[in-house]
């Protein structure tokens, strides 16, 4: 019978070698400031207002179904149309930066950005993820913008489990993450999560670029 003193005897040696040409290190998130400045935030949340509802259908459950357990927040879809067409050039250009580092095969946006109202007390969205499985797989990407002056609410942050490490710097994050026009990017697979609202409204956009399943 085979047998091996460490794990990288298991490892032929090719791919040994060739692991050793990588610098690539996994890294989510990444995070881009100013992307949209206020008052195009203002506006893209004046056309998120102006869309018909779709109050916060978790999709990906068993047959799309509404799981209050798991969100309470309305949302609208926005569609890269000749008005909006900006937005997603915008978006375009951040995940294409963000990709630089990720270098994952993309196609495209997978569907039309999300406009996420949080605007009743306790509104939230419990830890999930985007992408992974069933229809939802071909989600690699996830990015969501800030569009809300961080002074006009309390709660509703975002929350990557990535960053559930040194209070220091989940603080940090946790500030940047509320500033108004940024963006963060992260793998569609990484758990995250948005905490009750307390006072206010936030207001975000988010947006899922998609390709083949991970192999
Ligand atoms: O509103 C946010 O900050 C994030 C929303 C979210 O996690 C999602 O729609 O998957």
């Amino acid at each position: 019978m085979f047998r091996s003193n460490s794990i990288s005897d298991l490892i032929p040696k090719s791919l040994q070698a060739f692991a050793a040409t990588m610098t690539r290190h996994y890294e989510c998130p990444l995070y881009f400031p100013r992307v949209f400045g206020p008052r195009q935030c203002e506006q893209i949340i004046k056309s998120g207002l102006a869309l018909p509802v779709d109050d916060g259908l978790v999709s990906g459950g068993a047959e799309g179904a509404r799981d209050i357990e798991a969100r309470k927040a309305n949302i609208s879809w926005l569609s890269p149309d000749d008005e909006q067409m900006w937005v997603f050039e915008k978006l375009a250009a951040v995940i294409e930066k963000a990709n630089e580092t990720y270098r994952y095969d993309l196609l495209g946006f997978t569907e039309d950005a999300q406009f996420t109202c949080y605007d009743r007390i306790g509104d939230f969205y419990d830890w999930h993820q985007d992408g992974l499985e069933g229809e939802l797989a071909v989600r690699k990407l996830s990015i969501v913008i800030q569009l809300s002056d961080p002074t006009s609410y309390e709660g509703a942050d975002l929350e990557l489990f990535a960053l559930n490490c040194d209070e220091e710097v989940a603080r940090s994050w946790r500030e940047d993450l509320r500033r108004q026009g940024s963006a963060v990017v992260f793998p569609a697979f990484e758990y995250h999560r948005v905490n009750p609202l307390i006072s206010g409204k936030r207001y975000s956009l988010v947006c899922w670029v998609g390709g083949p399943p991970f192999k």
